[in-house]
């Protein structure tokens, strides 16, 4: 007997099983139909009989016929081609002829499926793998259900101009809709949900027509500014048999990046040399690895200081490194007379203050190439006075060559005297931070600075990552850690939509694990009760990531706007924990994460007990599992 019939013969001995299984199975729904009570009236409940329907064994199972090549296949190779190595998925019937094909079809057994408990962290996971390497994941979405789950998500990716390749199943065939749920899970335009916040969708009629759009969508996606993209496929069409004339994959081309016109790069240049104290503000200026080292050399040719938004130093990428005599806001009372925005999203506020002082703003960012209009992220109208609409990384090669064309040997001079400058207000910053880090050193709850000074020296001589938002523990790390390669620090969540922190942290380690990087995420308690299921996807997929509690037993933002207002309203804060505080019971995050079978530590709120803690979450993460540290902390 041939492998392909042996093949053949198990096959149709596993169809036999699953057939005598699902009669069962149907059996069993039937009794519990019929125990059911009887509709309320006005309720929409499936009646008896279609119900009866939809219990009886699925079609596929009890077919004889067997599909030795289903499109699905075809499907798996469209997806291989665009170097997708991992699909992220909560399962789901829509998809489940692209599901086998993905665990079973092909040698290598790549792209790799992770299983996500709530398809917000299957998109959130993609989100943060994606800040890390680079290159978009794929997430597997079922239906409408699982879309409308995953939109926030999706929303936080579009926001933060990360690439996410979103796959979701439909029926479209409203005939071949064999069931209640089916009809409930179509939809007739399924990406319109969430169109307004991804950059393309498409629902392909054909194979071939999956495959142009397949790589369509993966190349709109990578184009900056990147964003989320969507393609829904058909149930049917991934179960029908493969054509004997395969549809052809086309080539996957990613367009470059468009560069600032010579003429307003040369104008730029032109403005930065003769300022008197000019600055750089940079949000998502790193696109790759090599974006830092490109403005390292634009900030020493012009010796201006660097800062993200808000003149925190890093902002929602690693543009500059923390540690760098450039890195800050300058001298105290710096008041820059020319500012160049690279890549930042909301400018208007230090816009508006330039223009009152007459200084000159210059904008380098791929925004000017995409709008939309229904969510307001665009911020307000920045009035600058140059606009390029270009991508920043792409145009830093020519300003850079530009800047140095025009410093003569007198604007030298002055660069190295204002470098001096700029140097030593960088280490008295510095010093101050390492000052302010000590106060309420003892205390408990334990300080966010003390966690950060704890941690540091647990990890400054290993490759790090930290995979979480520093805003909420009042970025502490950037003022007392090193950062300096790409992949040190991710940014937050894009939209601010509570629920990323975690599985974008799980997302970005997983990511991590392949060069053996440690991960680190300081993360929200009522960021990780979104969807806390994700321990489990981290545990289960052997994903090492150090999780450390920040456990302010609160939605502690929250309480902070709750108390302004009680206050605006003349009424004290004393009742502003309600509605806003997670007590009472306090949740234990060590036995949460246990029960999704992860190492757990806590709640550790003696700091002297720190360290050690973390100590052992970090040799664990070091043999390759995840670990979660649960440490009562001041609120910010
Ligand atoms: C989806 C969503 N819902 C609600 C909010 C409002 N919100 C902003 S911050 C915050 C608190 C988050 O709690 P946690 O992660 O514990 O951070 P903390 O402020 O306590 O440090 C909430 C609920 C939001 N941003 N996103």
């Amino acid at each position: 007997m041939s492998k392909s019939e042996k093949g053949s013969v198990n096959r149709r001995r596993f169809l036999k099983g699953a057939a005598a299984s699902a009669a069962a199975l149907a059996a069993e729904t039937r009794m519990a139909i019929a125990q059911q009570p009887a509709n309320r009236p006005g309720a929409v409940v499936p009646t008896a009989a279609q119900l009866a329907a939809e219990a009886g064994p699925p079609a596929a199972l009890v077919s004889p016929r067997i599909i030795e090549h289903p499109a699905s296949d075809f499907m798996v190779d469209v997806i291989k081609s665009l170097g997708l190595e991992y699909v992220t998925t909560n399962p789901g019937s829509s998809f489940e002829g692209l599901h086998e094909s993905i665990i079973n079809y092909g040698s290598n057994k790549t792209p790799e499926l992770l299983t996500c408990l709530h398809e917000e962290s299957a998109v959130a996971i993609a989100h943060g793998y994606a800040k890390i390497e680079g290159k978009p994941i794929a997430a597997l979405l079922h239906a409408n259900v699982g879309l409308q789950h995953a939109s926030m998500a999706i929303y936080n990716a579009y926001v933060d101009r990360v690439p996410v390749y979103i796959i979701v199943g439909n029926h479209i065939d409203a005939a071949s809709r064999g069931s209640v749920v089916n009809w409930v899970h179509s939809a007739q335009d399924m990406a319109l949900m969430v169109r307004d916040y991804i950059k393309w969708d498409d629902e392909p009629a054909t194979l071939d027509h999956f495959a142009e759009s397949a790589i369509r969508a993966c190349r709109i996606g990578m184009t900056p500014p990147m964003g989320p993209v969507v393609l829904v496929v058909d149930k049917y069409m991934q179960e029908m048999p493969l054509p004997s004339n395969r549809p052809r994959i086309p080539r996957l081309t990613v367009p470059s990046p468009p560069a600032g016109s010579p003429d307003a790069v040369r104008e730029a240049a032109r403005l930065l040399v003769a300022a008197e104290r000019p600055m750089i503000v940079a949000q998502r200026s790193a696109r790759t690895p090599a974006g830092i080292g490109l403005l390292v050399e634009l900030a020493e040719a012009l010796q201006a200081p660097v800062s993200g938004i808000q003149g925190v130093t890093l902002s929602e990428r690693m543009n500059f490194p923390s540690l760098h005599p450039l890195a800050g806001t300058g001298l105290p009372g710096y008041n820059p007379d020319v500012i160049l925005f690279l890549e930042v999203h909301d400018m208007s506020a230090i816009a508006r203050s330039a223009a009152e002082r007459a200084a000159k703003t210059i904008s380098i960012s791929a925004e000017d190439l995409f709008i939309k209009s229904n969510n307001q992220d665009f911020q307000r109208m920045a009035e600058v006075d140059m606009a390029i609409a270009a991508d920043a990384e792409a145009t830093l090669p020519s300003l850079i060559e530009e800047v140095r064309r025009l410093i003569t040997g007198d604007r030298k001079r002055v660069f190295q005297q204002r470098g001096t400058r700029l140097a030593e207000a960088h280490q008295r910053a510095r010093e101050q931070a390492r000052d302010e880090a000590a106060y309420g050193w003892d205390s408990s709850p334990i300080t966010t600075a003390r966690l950060c000074a704890e941690l540091w020296p647990l990890i400054k001589n290993e490759d790090w990552s930290l995979v979480s938002w520093q805003w909420f523990i009042s970025n502490w790390p950037s003022k007392l850690w090193r950062f300096e390669k790409h992949y040190h620090y991710i940014g937050g969540h894009g939209a601010g939509g509570m629920g990323y922190g975690a599985p974008a942290a799980v997302g970005a380690a997983l990511a991590n694990r392949k060069h053996g990087r440690i991960s680190i995420n300081i993360q929200g308690d009522g960021d990780l009760n979104y969807a806390p299921g994700v321990l489990w996807t981290a545990a289960h997929h052997r994903i090492p990531l150090l999780t450390i509690m920040h456990n302010n037993r609160a939605y502690h933002a929250e309480v902070m706007f709750v108390q302004t207002m009680a206050n605006l309203h003349n009424r004290g804060a004393d009742r502003a924990h309600i509605g806003t505080t997670i007590t009472d019971p306090n949740i234990d995050y060590a036995k949460m994460a246990q029960a999704y079978g992860m190492y757990a530590e806590g709640p550790i709120s003696n700091p002297a007990d720190l360290a050690p803690a973390l100590r052992r979450g970090i040799d664990q993460v070091k043999r390759g599992e995840p670990a979660l540290i649960d440490v009562i902390m001041q609120p910010r």
